[in-house]
This record gives structure tokens, C-alpha cells and sequence, in this order.
């Protein structure tokens, strides 16, 4: 447990439940990405641990994505640093060697969708308010190559050209149909479904699920360690350039608008 997470462990079963708790909106900024790694981490050596529930403390939101003030106005180390962090965040929860399940109890876009695809399995509440997806294009921003090759494992090809071009979000009944989300339980079930689907995961003999996991991953991985550098370099010059700052303004500007 830390400023931004609530961890509930829970020493019979071996699974951990973190609460995303960063107000108002879970938005991932450094430091809250340093402790998900960080809380992730501790999990992964304890060896009485074998999986791992996400979820949100928030209402309605899940998470709200990447920070957008951390890019915004900030010097190009700093966004090479929190790059490397968001970076950092997808390759613990995609090669983590826990069983992963993400309770999707509110909306998750763009970075908020990247955690939820991280996991080996998707449960998102019936609310139709809720939406989920990589909405990147319309706020004029491009998903790295490694979240695009997270969005083809997860829901194929053609889909990922769809979604990723159109930034669309999904309803959940959406979601579920296009393979996004795996199941869609009542608000209230969601965390009770993510305990009862992770103990029949656990059930697997550990070992063979763990090296099933990383088989399937290793090339998704191995591709964005390989270009890690240069895509951090590529955020950096991307984000210094005087018409992405100005999306981002124009960005945060609505953001803040709409509420009043
Ligand atoms: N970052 C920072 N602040 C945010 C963010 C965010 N991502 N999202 C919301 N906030 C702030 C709002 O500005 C508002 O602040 P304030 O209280 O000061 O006015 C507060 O959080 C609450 O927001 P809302 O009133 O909008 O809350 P709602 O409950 O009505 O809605 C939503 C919640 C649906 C999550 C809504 O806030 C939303 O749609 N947010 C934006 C989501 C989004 O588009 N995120 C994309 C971020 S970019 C990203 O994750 C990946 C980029 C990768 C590519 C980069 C390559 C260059």
C-alpha cells in the first residue's frame, strides 16, 4: 500500500487485489506509474503470491489514461523519464508471471485500456457509460507500436486498424463483442467475478501456465525492448514539437470545460 494504491492481500488464496486510488481519475503521472512497478514487484517476489486483481477506487473511472499534464509544458528529460515509466508499467504487467485480471469498474481509455490489456483477463461492469479503448488519434496523439501490437493479440488485425485510426471507444456490451473486454458482470459483481475467475486461473499448474504466458508474449516483448530507446526518443521529439503542445493544451482546456 502507497499513496496512490490500496493493496488487499489476501494470504489464503495468494491473491492480491490493488485499488487504483490517485484522484479524481486514476490518471498515470510518474510517480503513480513508479508504484504500480514498484507494487508489482514486491508481489512478484513474494512467493506466496500467485495473482493479481486491478481495479479502481475511483467511481466510475478505472483509469483516465496517461497524465496529460506530465507532457504537458515539461522539459524533454522529464518526458523521456516519465516515457520510460509508462514503458517500464507495460512490461512488469505484460511479462508479469502472476496471473493478471483487470476489473474494469469504470471507464478506461487510451493508457487506462493499455493496463486493462495487460492482463490476462478482462472483466468490465454492464454500465453503458462506460467506455474502453485507444482513443489516441482523437486527441491527435499516435499509440506506440508496442500498444498496437497489445490491441492486435488482443482483438486481431483488422479491428486494431479500425480502432486505432478511428480512436473509438467501446461501450461494454461493445467491448465484449469485439473480444476487448472477455466478460460483462453487473457494477456490483465485478470484483467478486475477478476473485472467482482468478482461483480457477491459479488452479493451472503454476509453472506450465507461467512459461504459456511468456511463449505467447515473448515476441510482443522481446519487438519493444529491442526499439525501447528509440521509441522513448520518439515520444520526446514528438511531444516537443509546438503543435502537439498546443493539442494538449487544447486538450486539457476541454477537459476542464466540460465539468463546468
Ligand atoms: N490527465 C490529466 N488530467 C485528467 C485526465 C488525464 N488523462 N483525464 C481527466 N483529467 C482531469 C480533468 O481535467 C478534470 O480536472 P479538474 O477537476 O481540474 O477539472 C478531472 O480530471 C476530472 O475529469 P472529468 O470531469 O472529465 O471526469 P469524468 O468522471 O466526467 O470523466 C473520463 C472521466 C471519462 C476519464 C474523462 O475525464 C476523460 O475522458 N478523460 C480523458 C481521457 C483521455 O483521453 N486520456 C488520454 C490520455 S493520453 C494516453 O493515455 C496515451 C497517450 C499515448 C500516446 C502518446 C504519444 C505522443
Amino acid at each position: 500500500t502507497s499513496q496512490n494504491i490500496k493493496l488487499d492481500f489476501d494470504q489464503s488464496t495468494g491473491v492480491a487485489v490493488m485499488h487504483m486510488q490517485r484522484p479524481p481519475v486514476n490518471a498515470l503521472g510518474l510517480e503513480f506509474l513508479t508504484e504500480i512497478c514498484i507494487t508489482v514487484e514486491k508481489l512478484e517476489m513474494d512467493k506466496s503470491c500467485r495473482g493479481l486483481i486491478i481495479t479502481s477506487s475511483q467511481p466510475k473511472v478505472f483509469s483516465a489514461g496517461l497524465d496529460i499534464v506530465e507532457m504537458y509544458e515539461t522539459s524533454p528529460e522529464h518526458r523521456g523519464e516519465f516515457w520510460r515509466a509508462v514503458q517500464e508499467m507495460w512490461l512488469k504487467l505484460y511479462s508479469s508471471k502472476l496471473v493478471t485480471i483487470a476489473a474494469i469498474n469504470g471507464s478506461s481509455p487510451a493508457a487506462g485500456c493499455l493496463v486493462a490489456m495487460t492482463c490476462d483477463y478482462r472483466i468490465m461492469a454492464d454500465n453503458p457509460r462506460f467506455s474502453i479503448g485507444l482513443n489516441e488519434t482523437q486527441l491527435g496523439l499516435v499509440a506506440p507500436f508496442w500498444l498496437k501490437d497489445s490491441m492486435v493479440n488482443t482483438v486481431g488485425h483488422r479491428l486494431t486498424e479500425l480502432a486505432l485510426q478511428l480512436g473509438l471507444l467501446y461501450n461494454p456490451s461493445e467491448a465484449l463483442k469485439i473480444g476487448l473486454v472477455d466478460l460483462v458482470v453487473p457494477e456490483d459483481q465485478v470484483l467478486s467475478t475477478a476473485k472467482k475467475t482468478i482461483t480457477k486461473w491459479c488452479a493451472i499448474p503454476e509453472y506450465a501456465r507461467q512459461l504459456s504466458k511468456l511463449m505467447v508474449r515473448k515476441s510482443t516483448i522481446d519487438h519493444m525492448l529491442t526499439h525501447r530507446e528509440a521509441d522513448i526518443q520518439n515520444f520526446v521529439e514528438f511531444t516537443s514539437k509546438d503543435s502537439t503542445q498546443k493539442l494538449l493544451r487544447t486538450y486539457l482546456e476541454m477537459l476542464k470545460k466540460r465539468k463546468a
